[in-house]
């Protein structure tokens, strides 16, 4: 039924728990201030959350090093707290999905804290990948394998063996070719299911399965991060038996009605992308064109395009996201200023205007910037392991801010916050901008009103206009909304019809005797009536 795939054209709201809110006033978000909130995300009008994990941790990654993923952190509440979120997401007719962490745990799980007890080639080490070393006394790690995090992604152990970490050395990789392993992964999501969760976003979906040899990999690999680039061969990723991995989860989700799951996938090869999403796989699968693309007309359309072709073959929904946790704000990538401001609200018009389903990162309705935090503010791990060369992403996990004329704006009900949120952030906060018609809340709101209600938005497919250079564009067959961007500097003709909204002022509301889109302009149209 329609209510068994209630995503397919979906708007996810990603709420990074620890930034959204603060009911206790330890200066962390938490899950009673989710729920507190859940009358704002109706308001903004968003279908279904994504929570990032809130499960007991040593917080070495910001709560992606999981100590026991069938329990609440204390941080954040108690599993009554979120069986009461739960229960009331849904009476506000939203969705709830959980984040779940396949390809490692943290390094206090008691799994790895009784690896480290035990001795080499135990049952307790097969949980997890232990290796001796190369060279003279096992001194080198097994293999050149680097860390997405930085410097290797191996570390020593006591007896001198190694253990695998893609990421930190607080996140051991478990061994997915162990019984125990799968089958404690299908306890987790029958653990969630039972109470009610709508699905999962499943973290670096591509990684768990491991080469039992682990062969070195083409040192370049480790320039992208988690991100598998064609023609380099990166045994880390991908690799064939991750489909095993996905077909056992899928099983567990279709022994419940309407339940999905959508995986954190970076692959740029669309065949490879697109055999994860077959029948028996994930449902969805996030897709990061969008993201990693410039403002420019030529390669947002390429994009574009190039994501609806990844999913035509298995038949999925194509997906849609301009942030998140891991990547940093739009606002601040697309420029300085007004400029990096007016060019991401165009492309909030364009990501909602695509067929399939978006995720939005919280905060982005805001148009909150990254923030320069000071070195001894920042947290991420990738600051550490980088040796201080990269800031990290705590840039773009400062709390939000909702009212109020003082930091940390009425995130937290006492006046602590765990990142400090700009003293400067008071026009951006939720209040000033419910009140303000040109805010980029208005925007956001008004855009998802017009994306639920609208008949004009549907249609599958594409088609796109002969449009100047830097501009583009498109009308969805079927429902016939246009949207229409213009990346370049310069007004451009738009087709005729009449404005939906503009992320920016425009100066007719009808275009039928011509009109113009001016200059990191996006619009919405609504094509003349042909006669
Ligand atoms: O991220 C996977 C990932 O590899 C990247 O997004 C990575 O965080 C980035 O390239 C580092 O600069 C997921 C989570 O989204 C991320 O927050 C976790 O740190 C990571 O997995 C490990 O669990």
């Amino acid at each position: 039924t329609d209510e068994d795939v209630w995503w397919r054209n979906c708007v996810f709201y990603q709420v990074y728990v620890p930034s959204f809110a603060d009911s206790t006033g330890d200066g962390i978000g938490d899950l009673r201030g989710i729920r507190a909130r859940l009358g704002y995300l109706e308001l903004l009008g968003v279908d279904a959350l994504w929570l990032t994990p809130f499960y007991p941790s040593p917080m070495a990654d910001n709560g992606y090093d999981v100590a026991d993923p069938r329990a609440v952190d204390d941080r954040f509440g108690t599993l009554d707290d979120f069986d009461a979120l739960v229960a009331e997401a849904h009476r506000y007719g939203l969705k709830v999905t959980i984040d779940l962490v396949p390809n490692h745990t943290s390094s206090a799980h008691h799994w790895f804290q009784e690896a480290l007890q035990a001795p080499p080639h135990s049952a307790e080490r097969e949980r997890y990948l232990f290796r001796d070393g190369r060279g003279p006394n096992g001194t080198e790690p097994p293999n050149n394998w680097t860390s997405v995090f930085g410097g290797p992604a191996w570390t020593r152990v006591a007896d001198g063996q190694w253990y695998l970490h893609l990421f930190d050395t607080e996140q051991p990789d478990l061994n997915w070719a162990n019984p125990e392993v799968q089958d404690d992964l299908q306890q987790t999501m029958r653990f969630w299911l039972d109470r009610g969760v709508d699905g999962f976003r499943i973290d670096v979906a591509h990684a768990m399965a491991k080469p039992p040899d682990l062969p070195d990999m083409e040192p370049a690999a480790g320039d992208s991060g988690a991100l598998v680039v064609p023609g380099v061969y990166d045994p880390r990723f991908d690799n064939d038996s991750v489909h095993d991995i996905h077909r056992m989860a899928r099983k567990v989700l279709d022994s419940y009605p309407g339940r999905m799951a959508v995986g954190e996938l970076w692959i740029l090869d669309d065949e490879r992308f697109a055999k994860y999403l077959r029948a028996d796989e994930l449902q969805l699968g996030f897709n990061f064109r969008l993201l990693t693309t410039d403002f420019d007309a030529n390669r947002i359309r390429e994009a574009i395009e190039h994501s609806l072709d990844a999913v035509r073959g298995p038949g999925a929904q194509p997906t849609w996201t301009l942030a998140n946790h891991d990547v940093g704000r739009q606002v601040s990538r697309y420029g300085d200023g007004w400029r990096g401001l007016a060019r991401a609200r165009a492309m909030a018009l364009v990501m909602l205007a695509l067929p399939g389903v978006a995720f939005l990162y919280n905060g982005e309705e805001l148009g909150l910037p990254d923030v320069h935090l000071p070195d001894e503010a920042l947290r991420d791990p990738v600051w550490e392991r980088s040796g201080h060369v990269d800031r990290g992403r705590d840039g773009c996990r400062v709390p939000l801010p909702w009212e109020g004329e003082q930091a940390p704006f009425g995130f937290s009900t006492g006046t602590r916050s765990w990142l400090p949120v700009p003293e400067d952030w008071a026009g951006l906060t939720v209040e000033t901008q419910l009140e303000d018609a040109d805010s980029v809340l208005s925007l956001y709101r008004r855009a998802l009103e017009l994306r639920r209600e609208r008949p004009e938005f549907s249609g599958e497919e594409l088609e796109w206009y002969g449009a100047p250079p830097g501009c583009f564009a498109f009308r969805r067959k079927g429902g016939g909304l246009i949207c229409a961007l213009n990346t370049s500097a310069a007004p451009v003709p738009l087709p005729p019809g009449e404005i939906l909204l503009s992320s920016g002022p425009i100066d007719s509301a009808d275009t039928s005797g011509g009109g113009e889109l001016p200059g990191e302009t996006a619009a919405w149209l609504i094509p003349a009536a042909e006669d």
